[in-house]
């Protein structure tokens, strides 16, 4: 109980009265299918009504006082208390629950078996959060198809920007015997719904790259785990295999020598795996080997990929994120942030329909603050899948606090006008704008091999709101944050409401008192935890934010900068365009502007900079108060573990305000205001 493993799945006892009582009438399960998946739903029923009620729920041959569940036609119950019009509504991975309440019995109904599991997940969720189930009658559909997740796995067992410990599923070059472990967090994926896992890492290396030839068998073994929760395997693979684990001397995608080594290697990988899920392809991206080796595009290259996988049913999940990481400071001309929607609009139409690119949500990568992808929507004819981070390598890295909904809400929210209004991203995401096969969200998880998962206990919300929001975009942050604070530290009020506000309040502190008004990066090189204003200000990434004596920010506007807002369109570019328009938060995103500016909020560009790097300081102090607060309501292993991490929260964002302050007020000469200490 103390070490927080069992996250949000950890079914506390209730006693009796009230809703005990109210659930020990429905203290059986009926069913009649024996699938893999299936038993794991009863498993899982099995494990949770134990849980909740304390004692061992019995299998009922009739349909009182049970819990049934099954695909229609094939369970009696379920067909009795499933109506043909409830069943109509219901898509390949939805479900109903029901109650029928004078037979004291209950329907967890679906189309498919991998529908029963999410269904009765949800049951679980509602038991464990107490709710009333007399008079349920839910009908409930995923609105995006794919709901990935990606390890950032290495086989030598560490995890690119992972904050909580090693893989859980590689060690030592090894793919790792541990598979409870992994089941554990099959379990955990299940039970927000997600679908599809990549288990190692985009960047792929030469042994990474022997996971479809000699690792083989052992990955055949985790997809087994993974089926049984009704959870499809990916690879990301290595573009040049055929040279480094082939023998081949080129990896040009019409090359056909490359062609059918890919096809045959594809074959054996299903041969193994009948319902592997595909290929993740990082290519021509920071270093990794890529079609344009050979002057080819991305469409030659995802297209050969593609070609091996269809007799299968497989797709190649093929990421956007390709920039020049070898730009010169001096070159004013290249704008990293263009790059993406640069390589590959003009290659709308070209890609096999089992190809999906994969785009970041923001045009450079994962910072506190950045526009949308101006690309995502802008391919009517090409699959799109949006990928997210839910590892916090630019937000804290699971030492400070940092709530993720929020940011990934407004961003789902935001309108393209793509097809004119009603073009948000999460209908670019799921695929109604354009009409998409295939579509969904992926992101990069955050866990490792730290007892609690995710090494600040409280980064578990975003592990579950991420597959909670992609189950459906339209939850609301708040309704996420309450319900994960209900599973993982029960029903009191008072908690309730006072991890929520931590929680809510979170990413606005982690953004005053780091980098200000878009403009990013201002990160340690490398390791991209704390503060350095000009760490990558001469580099090669392309990551700059011209900060001189007199202003600060890119220009990136049409008429005298990159023309990077002319990738958004109308009215988006003209508000973005415009210094009068843009919206503060991105203002140094999109100009560069004198430090006496004045923003919206009618402060000048450099007092805002000093009050939000105060107040973040602050309100991040406040957050410990409030956890403080908390002693006693909770496991105190638990309470101290957080405890910790906050309290170095605030340590560094005194190092963060003192870092930034200092600097501006040395380039700019500009006092503050309020006349605070700020070293000179
Ligand atoms: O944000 C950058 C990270 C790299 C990562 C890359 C990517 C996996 O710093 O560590 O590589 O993005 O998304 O490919």
């Amino acid at each position: 109980a103390g070490s927080g493993y069992q996250a949000w799945l950890g079914y506390r006892q209730l006693l009796p009265g009230d809703r005990f009582d109210q659930y020990a009438v429905f203290n059986r399960i009926h069913v009649t299918e024996t699938d893999s998946v299936i038993q794991t739903a009863v498993s899982e029923l099995t494990h949770g009504l134990e849980g909740i009620l304390g004692v061992k729920p019995e299998f009922a041959e009739q349909g009182k006082h049970a819990i049934a569940i099954g695909t229609f036609g094939n369970n009696p119950v379920v067909d009795r208390i499933v109506t043909a019009e409830k069943i109509a509504l219901i898509g390949q991975e939805g479900y109903v629950i029901i109650t029928d309440k004078k037979n004291a019995c209950m329907a967890v109904g679906a189309a498919t078996s991998n529908g029963v599991l999410y269904g009765t997940f949800h049951l679980l969720r509602l038991l464990s959060t107490g709710s009333d189930i007399n008079e349920l009658d839910i009908v409930d559909n995923p609105i995006n198809r794919l709901r990935m997740i990606n390890q950032w796995d290495n086989m030598d067992g560490s995890v690119e920007r992972g904050y909580a410990g090693e893989s859980i599923f590689f060690k030592d070059n090894l793919i790792t015997e541990d598979h409870g472990r992994i089941r554990d967090y099959a379990r955990m994926l299940a039970s927000v719904g997600l679908n599809g896992i990549v288990i190692n890492n985009v960047n792929v290396h030469k042994v990474e790259s022997k996971l479809i030839t000699e690792f083989l068998p052992d990955v055949a073994k985790l997809a087994a785990i993974f089926r049984e929760y009704a959870i499809k395997l990916f690879l990301s693979v290595n573009y040049a295999s055929p040279i480094e684990i082939g023998g081949l001397t080129t990896a040009d995608p019409l090359d056909s020598d490359v062609r059918q080594w890919w096809k045959e290697k594809t074959a054996d990988v299903y041969a193994a795996i009948p319902d592997f899920g595909g290929y993740l392809v990082k290519a021509d991206s920071e270093n990794r080997p890529g079609p344009f080796t050979y002057g080819r595009d991305h469409a030659d290259g995802s297209n050969m990929l593609a070609e091996a996988l269809e007799p299968f049913g497989g797709m190649v999940i093929w990421r956007c994120f390709v920039y020049n990481c070898k730009q010169d400071w001096r070159d004013r001309k290249t704008d990293r942030a263009r790059a993406a929607y640069d390589h590959f609009k003009p290659l709308d139409g070209r890609f096999m329909d089992n190809v999906i690119l994969q785009i970041k949500n923001g045009p450079l990568d994962f910072q506190v603050r950045e526009p949308v992808s101006p690309l995502l929507g802008a391919m009517p004819s090409t699959n799109q899948v949006l990928e997210f981070q839910i590892a916090q390598e630019y937000t804290g890295q699971q030492r400070h606090l940092f709530y993720l909904i929020p940011q990934w809400k407004e961003i789902l929210d935001f309108e393209t006008y793509t097809k004119g209004k009603g073009s948000p991203i999460k209908r670019i995401a799921s695929g109604s704008v354009h009409g998409n096969r295939l579509a969904g969200i992926a992101a990069v998880s955050n866990i490792g091999d730290e007892m609690n998962w995710t090494g600040h206990l409280l980064a578990q919300v975003n592990l579950y709101g991420y597959g909670r929001l992609v189950w459906n975009p339209d939850l609301t942050a708040e309704n996420i944050a309450e319900e994960w604070i209900k599973l993982t530290f029960g029903d009191n009020e008072n908690s309730i409401n006072v991890i929520k506000n931590m929680l809510l309040s979170s990413p606005a502190i982690y953004e005053c008192y780091t980098a200000p008004l878009g403009v990013g990066f201002m990160v340690t090189p490398h390791t991209h935890y704390g503060p350095d204003v000009d760490g990558y200000e001469y580099a090669k990434w392309g990551t700059y934010h011209y900060a001189d004596w007199h202003g600060i920010g890119v220009d990136r506007t049409l008429a005298t900068g990159t023309g990077y807002t002319s990738q958004y369109n109308s009215p988006n570019f003209e508000r973005y365009e415009s210094l009068a328009d843009c919206p503060d938060e991105l203002l140094l995103f999109f100009h560069h502007v004198p430090y006496t500016h004045v923003l919206h909020s009618g402060k000048t560009v450099i007092q805002h900079i000093y009050d939000t790097h105060f107040e973040g300081v602050e309100k991040a102090e406040r957050l410990v108060t409030e956890w403080y607060s908390l002693a006693g309501t909770m496991n105190e292993v638990l309470h101290k573990q957080v405890a910790e991490r906050m309290e170095e929260q605030v340590e560094h964002a005194k190092e963060w305000r003192d870092r930034i302050n200092t600097y501006f007020y040395r380039k700019s000469g500009i006092a503050d205001k309020a006349e605070r200490l700020i070293y000179s």
